[in-house]
């Protein structure tokens, strides 16, 4: 955490947008851990509010509306409930839940865009845009495909690269086409409204440089964009969706609006602050927004994946800063991706887990316990269902249920279904205790810096204390042959599963509410945004005793099913077939036929990987050093997603050696390394075992 100490805290997730269901990617990466960390916060009764809500605008809705022959109304009424209603059942506990299409959002936003207009804080530009003759529409962002600039790739989008992850605009595509009709671009002249990021570097430079505790891959990004040097960034298009651009702003600038529209990344992150407005008037309190946005003790975090760094750590402040009188936000612990069965998620070819179809067949804290177990918090991760199955089976079953079931029965059967007495504490009982008492700071800690997986690790070792205590107790022997002694061990081993009921809140919260009912336990504070009352037990008590002697427990029930293999089966065979979008997984076809001599014409060599580096802003690129045995090349390889650099470090290759010279990311690439991609897009190496140097025909 940052030295500053702060009064309260506003927590946020990215905005979904609405254009399709939650999958088990987005829940890893923005929504469970932040609801862990609230609840958590709410527990230690800390005062925290966490909003979020549906991102409705942007070209990506359109363009699924398009695809389906609807409305952009159309899929966001489609897909705002459906995504509402599973963060519900999945138990993310938001304060508020708005979306942006809403009045209050609308208006927020402009109010925004119109006060940077006034400040002067926009550079207005008039410049020759992509024209679809045919749609009769500007062709802004992915209304835009064609070849990348920097790799070559043929399916690049107006907006990003998906081979290099270069970020473009519609212009720089080479031979564009338009994504709505096929029609080959015009230029038009149109006037747009720019953001001047490269004003703020120093300022932005300067907080960011506060913030030495952000994780790694955080400040990697943000120091790459920057060593870059940071842009002018446009923030309004000509798309027929969107929060229009004020009419003022317009007016002055002596531009027709018509049409012209907010960009989304300008208006989403704003959707923060209307989603706590209207929370803020359903507390009764219209101007109490103010308070987490504008007072110097509130703390702003934003959760978030790694494809939103650059929009949470530059532009969003940028744009506060400008606007001046709001906080910036003081942590953003944005997740890497999580893949599938060891390959990358993707919606369109079913490759994903979702969520709304999840809870229709497991109970929401199995697959919360089991994602927060692999969050990919330092590097992308992966979701397995028989790993799911196991640490279900393994750990929530066998160690934390059959603990807590072990010491109920033991107390029904034995002590009348109450809390036995106390008396003269072995030296195990004492040890067991003050264990006991270091678990609320421990997994405190790692909830308050965002180790997640650790805060789990920690609460699963207390289940652990308790299995261990109990079973070197034999409270099966001492309940003859020393009856205390028995009453001491099922004492305490209740008041475990009590801190069991608290420590497990943040990431098992239905499973922690109901060994609550189970043990009869009553005043803890809810981790849900309900009232608490400061006598309620909190985080910090839970290390403590909380149950009185002679307490009345509840009824037993079991905690947590086991999941059979059949279960896990059902599970294996609807991905890729479960998707909104029900498409197999198709082979790439093959190219048109070539003759002899064009093959030929091929210089295939052998090589042998020197060092492999990554390249700055780019997330797809690794430079890569080749030993061809005649000469060293350099040559940039797309596959910094599927390998880390120290991996191909030492890799045998076959190499284009006579691939003439390209640049990709201002760098030259001396040729290409052969790969094999497998139709759900995994990569690996095509190798030989020959010298380097080797010709291969
Ligand atoms: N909707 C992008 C995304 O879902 C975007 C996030 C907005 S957060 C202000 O990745
Ligand atoms: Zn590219």
């Amino acid at each position: 955490m940052s030295s500053k100490s702060f009064k309260r805290t506003l927590v946020t997730s990215a905005l979904p947008y609405t254009n399709g269901p939650i999958h088990i990617g987005h829940l890893a990466g923005a929504y469970l851990p932040a609801d862990m960390h609230v609840r958590y916060l709410r527990l230690s009764g800390q005062d925290v509010v966490y909003v979020c809500g549906s991102d409705e605008f942007g070209v990506a809705i359109l363009i699924q509306a398009m695809q389906n022959g609807i409305t952009a109304r159309d899929v966001i009424d489609r897909y705002h409930p459906l995504i509402r209603d599973s963060f519900a059942a999945f138990g993310i506990s938001f304060d508020h839940y708005s979306r942006t299409s809403k009045e209050v959002h609308i208006k927020t936003s402009q109010e925004f865009f119109q006060h940077l207009a006034d400040k002067n804080e926009f550079v207005l530009k008039r410049e020759e845009h992509l024209y679809d003759p045919v749609a009769q529409v500007f062709l802004a962002d992915r209304f835009v495909c064609g070849e990348c600039p920097y790799c070559g790739y043929e399916h690049a989008y107006g907006d990003q690269c998906e081979r290099c992850g270069a970020s473009l605009s519609p212009t720089e595509i080479k031979n564009p086409r338009s994504t709505l009709t096929d029609a080959v671009p015009e230029l038009r002249e149109t006037t747009h409204w720019y953001l001047p990021l490269g004003k703020w570097q120093t300022q932005l430079e300067q907080y960011i440089a506060q913030h030495p505790e952000w994780k790694p891959n955080v400040l990697g990004q943000i120091g790459a964009w920057f060593s870059d040097g940071l842009r002018d960034r446009a923030i309004t298009r000509d798309v027929p969706w969107g929060v229009a651009v004020p009419q003022k702003a317009a007016d002055v600038a002596g531009v027709n609006a018509e049409g012209k529209v907010i960009y989304v990344w300008f208006d989403a992150p704003i959707g923060y602050i209307s989603s706590t407005k209207e929370w803020a008037a359903s507390q009764g309190d219209p101007d109490l927004w103010k308070l987490y946005w504008q007072d110097d003790e509130s703390r702003l975090i934003h959760f978030i994946g790694k494809d939103n760094i650059v929009f949470h750590t530059l532009m969003f402040p940028a744009m506060l800063m400008a606007h001046g009188g709001y906080v910036v936000p003081d942590q953003v612990p944005a997740n890497e991706f999580l893949n599938i069965e060891g390959a990358k998620l993707s919606t369109s070819r079913g490759w994903a887990v979702w969520l709304h179809e999840y809870l229709e067949d497991f109970p929401p804290d199995l697959l919360r316990y089991s994602l927060a177990t692999i969050l990919p918090e330092s590097k992308d991760s992966d979701f397995n269902w028989y790993e799911f199955q196991a640490k279900v089976n393994s750990e929530l079953a066998d160690i934390l249920g059959n603990f807590v079931h072990r010491a109920l029965t033991f107390a029904e059967r034995e002590f009348d279904n109450k809390v036995p007495p106390l008396s003269a504490l072995s030296e195990a009982d004492q040890a067991a205790l003050d264990e006991l008492a270091e678990f609320p700071h421990k997994i405190g800690d790692a909830y308050q810096q965002f180790r997640f997986r650790e805060a789990v690790r920690m609460t699963m070792n207390v289940a652990r204390l308790g299995n261990k205590y109990f079973n070197d107790q034999t409270p099966w022997i001492t309940r003859k042959s020393d009856p205390s002694q028995c009453a001491n061990t099922i004492h305490i081993s209740l008041q475990i599963c009590a801190a069991l009921s608290v420590f497990m809140d943040p990431v098992l919260p239905f499973s922690a509410e109901k060994l609550r009912r189970m043990i009869g336990l009553d005043g803890v504070r809810s981790s849900t945004p309900s009232r608490n009352s400061s006598d309620m037990i909190d985080w910090n008590q839970a290390g403590t005793p909380l149950l009185p002697v002679g307490h009345a427990l509840g009824s037993r029930e079991i905690l947590f099913h086991k999941i059979t293999d059949d279960q896990i089966q059902i599970q294996m065979a609807k991905l890729n077939t479960s998707s909104s979008e029900q498409e197999p997984i198709p082979y790439a076809e093959t190219k048109p036929e070539i003759v002899y001599d064009d093959f030929a014409k091929m210089d295939f060599r052998t090589g042998k990987i020197l060092s492999a580096e990554p390249v700055p802003k780019s997330k797809r690129l690794l430079k890569l050093e080749v030993d061809l045995g005649f000469e060293t090349r350099q040559i940039l390889a797309g596959v910094a997603e599927h390998f880390q650099p120290k991996e191909m470090v030492g890799r045998s290759v076959v190499v284009v050696a006579n691939l003439a010279p390209r640049k990709m990311m201002g760098l030259e690439s001396q040729g290409m390394v052969l790969m094999a991609e497998d139709p759900l897009g995994n990569l690996s190496l095509v190798s030989s075992e020959s010298d380097p140097g080797s010709v291969v025909c």
